[in-house]
């Protein structure tokens, strides 16, 4: 008889990475239902009870590392909260439920289910502020972009690589007023700009597949929960981040060092930001270019979603038809 070989933490994770996928569906569901209705507050908060019904049906012992916020004014999936039968494999959890709250509720694509589950101790425990970001996919050599040249560098570097004319580069960035300099220095290198109005989480993993996606290149300042969530679907498809975060005021910094960062200026790769293996799921709450949104029908109820396993590099777009619908 084959004697087991694979380590019980390892086979654990393997298990967890169909698991994670019920997680994001039922929050993705629940958000769904109160798509278009112009209430963000109810619509993540739908998001949020089922993520953590779920999570703590999982055999782990997690605790929120990114979460909805700090203890007082996020009474669930608080950073610092225990989820899961908690009599399991200790492990870091990154939660977004509800990505892209406004596109929910104005019923516009892009919205998104997410969660990231990490070995213990490894994700950056990020606070809820600014971060600046730059990303491409996998395919390129070390460096070839960098958070610090110019963005017209970048794109003149990225598109040598690439071996194309700096024409044929688009480059993703949140439609921001602070990003006015950023996107018409990006457009001077002869690059075409693609604007989002939220949801840079799936803004960064376009970059992994630019042949499908027309993405070669995401920019510019996002959230920092996001940018860990990013960071950990990179770990697990490939490519290149770098990120910095913006700590402006003193106030901004004096939360950073409670959370645990030493250096302010401190520029984050993805191994820095997403220190051991993961797992990465999404699942689609509006139809979005990477993901379907949910699907009411009358007797099904179709999800789709994306699961990422960094140990094998392993992607599974899973498309679901959920038929026992008194469980959502
Ligand atoms: C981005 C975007 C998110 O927040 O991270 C953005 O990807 C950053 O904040 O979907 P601002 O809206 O203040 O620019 C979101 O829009 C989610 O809140």
């Amino acid at each position: 008889m084959a004697s087991i070989t694979v380590p019980h933490a390892l086979m654990l994770e393997r298990i967890l990475s169909l698991e994670i996928v019920r997680v994001t569906e039922r929050a993705a569901v629940n958000a769904a239902r109160l798509r278009g209705r112009g209430d963000e507050k109810a619509a993540d908060q739908a998001a949020v009870d089922a993520m953590r019904r779920e999570l703590n049906n999982l055999p782990i012992d997690g605790t929120v590392v990114i979460g909805e916020g700090e203890m007082d004014e996020a009474p669930m999936l608080f950073i610092g909260e225990r989820v899961g039968s908690k009599a399991g494999f200790k492990v870091d959890i990154a939660v977004d439920p509800l990505e892209g709250t406004t596109l929910c509720a104005k019923n516009m694509p892009g919205a998104i289910a997410t969660l990231a589950i990490a070995e213990d101790g490894t994700l950056l425990h990020a606070p809820d502020i600014y971060m600046d970001k730059i990303a491409v996919g996998p395919g390129y050599p070390g460096g070839v972009v960098d958070l610090d040249a110019p963005a017209g560098d970048n794109i003149l570097n990225l598109a040598k690589a690439k071996g194309v004319r700096p024409h044929a580069i688009t480059a993703m960035i949140l439609d921001r007023p602070r990003h006015a300099d950023l996107i018409a220095a990006v457009r001077k290198a002869g690059a075409a700009v693609s604007l989002i109005t939220d949801g840079d989480i799936a803004g960064v993993i376009h970059t992994a597949e630019p042949d499908k996606t027309g993405i070669d290149i995401y920019l510019g300042i996002g959230g920092a929960p996001e940018g860990v969530l990013a960071a950990a679907a990179l770990r697990c498809i490939g490519g290149q981040m770098q990120c910095r975060l913006v700590l402006d005021t003193e106030e901004k910094r004096a939360r950073a060092v409670k959370m645990g960062i030493a250096d302010p200026r401190r520029k984050y790769r993805i191994e820095d930001m997403v220190r051991g293996d993961c797992l990465f799921a999404a699942t689609g709450v509006t139809d979005g270019r990477m993901l379907r949104g949910v699907k009411f029908g009358n007797r099904v109820i179709e999800t789709e979603t994306v699961v990422m396993r960094s140990v094998t590099g392993t992607v599974r777009w899973i498309h679901a038809e959920h038929r026992q619908l008194e469980k959502f």
